[in-house]
């Protein structure tokens, strides 16, 4: 097989870099090692910046989103019992975060380019990539029990933080700046209209909890729970116990209950991969870096370096100028320094510290009066919150 780029991962990274790479004629294939079904149903992020909405309808994938998006101008930090409300639109002159499913996301996508006949091979099977020093790259996979290899111009290294891509990078070649947090969120899908029109962070002595959503009748929440914690040691009825108690207020705000249909511990890590280039492999999405989930930003991370991906592959076909390639790396990590400095301080301003650190507890609540009463400091979160910061 032959083609123009190699895509390693049919995630919204690898799709969209599909997708972009097709309106301006350049084949690539897609290599994705589950199934269309798996891929689909995966519940992951929600929350998509002004900036990924807007590229999003430019490129003629806004249909459903226009329809089913939840368009919100600000959110909700709530501590001490009571919640403060971050004017998001207001801030930063109009700028807006849409609530629209990355499933949602995922299956526009997947559409889209089955329907322009563009190559998506599921249940690719021990994927390697190899030759990436040379100007002829390939990758080899098993698919439908054959195995195969694809020789391509370029690698788009688009298969996530457990991916295989980035083994291909000689030892030394990159470096890794990594950071685990002592804790993790436990998040569940559950069917019941929300109790709240915008997103809700909560800073609790027990831990924090996000009220998050999906549509009118599905609600997205999760808890900060131990890293260690296993799924069967929180049964749905102490979820629901352990929300009520951290979501609690002075002014008897409900939060209503109903169906859980998902439920999952997810680690919180902060982790960079530097250069996210090496010969003819280009990193993208999480495959190159990891954000907490704090600051929403893991989904519009990943748009943001396709972007800048393909409009640097489509100069090198169109012009065989190779500088937008070179500058890849550096452009991209411009932004994912600003995001991962955004997703570090929304977690240690909102988290239980380690050790429940008294003095730590008190910078955090100083913390969190000031970002709710100074305008400046409500900015800031504002303009990092709808992407509008790291433009
Ligand atoms: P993805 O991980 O989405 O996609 C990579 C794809 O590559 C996957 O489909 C995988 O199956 C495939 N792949 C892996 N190895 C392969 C191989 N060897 N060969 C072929 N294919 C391979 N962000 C938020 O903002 N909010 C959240 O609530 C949130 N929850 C998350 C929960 C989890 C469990 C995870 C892992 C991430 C979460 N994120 C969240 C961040 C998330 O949204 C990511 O940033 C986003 O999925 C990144 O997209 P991709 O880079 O495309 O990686
Ligand atoms: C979500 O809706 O899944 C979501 C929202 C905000 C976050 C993380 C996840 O910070």
């Amino acid at each position: 097989m032959r083609t123009q780029v190699g895509i390693v991962g049919g995630g919204p990274a690898g799709l969209l870099l599909g997708h972009l790479l097709a309106r301006d004629g350049i084949e690539s294939v897609v290599l994705e090692a589950r199934s269309r079904a798996y891929v689909e149903q995966r519940v992951r992020a929600g929350v998509l910046e002004q900036g990924t909405v807007d590229l999003l309808k430019a490129i003629g994938l806004g249909e459903r989103l226009e329809r089913e998006g939840l368009v919100h101008e600000g959110l909700e930090l709530r501590f001490d019992g009571v919640g403060h409300r971050i004017p998001l639109a207001e801030l930063t002159g109009g700028a807006t975060i849409t609530v629209y499913g990355q499933q949602k996301v995922v299956s526009d996508l997947t559409d889209a380019r089955l329907a322009a006949g563009g190559a998506l091979l599921y249940e690719a099977e021990d994927v390697t990539v190899a030759d990436i020093d040379t100007d002829a790259p390939s990758i080899r996979f098993r698919h439908d029990g054959a195995e195969q290899e694809l020789r391509c111009d370029v690698i788009a290294g688009c298969d996530g933080f457990h991916g295989v891509s980035r083994e291909a990078i000689p030892d030394g070649a990159v470096h890794v700046y990594a950071r685990e947090y002592p804790f993790a969120w436990l998040g569940i899908l559950a069917e019941v209209p929300p109790s709240t029109e915008e997103l809700i962070y909560c800073h609790h002595e027990r831990g924090f909890a996000l009220h998050s959503l999906r549509s009118p009748q599905l609600s997205r929440l999760y808890l900060q729970c131990d890293p260690s914690d296993e799924l069967a040691a929180w049964p749905d009825a102490r979820v629901w116990e352990e929300l009520q108690t951290r979501f609690a207020t002075r002014d008897g705000w409900t939060l209503n209950e109903g169906a859980v249909v998902d439920k999952l511990i997810t680690p919180m890590r902060s982790v960079v991969i530097a250069p996210m280039q090496h010969g003819r492999l280009f990193l993208a999405g999480d495959a190159a870096h990891t954000v907490p989930a704090t600051g929403a930003k893991g989904l519009n991370l990943a748009v943001n370096d396709v972007r800048v991906l393909a409009a640097a592959l489509v100069e090198w076909y169109a012009s065989g100028d190779e500088a937008a390639l070179r500058r890849y790396s550096d452009d991209c990590l411009h932004r994912v320094w600003r995001v991962q400095h955004f997703s570090w301080w929304m977690t240690s301003m909102l988290h239980r510290p380690a050790g429940d650190d008294p003095f730590e507890q008190q910078l955090q609540r100083a913390q969190l009066r000031y970002v709710t009463r100074s305008r400046a400091a409500a900015t800031t979160l504002a303009e990092n919150y709808t992407g509008v910061a790291s433009a």
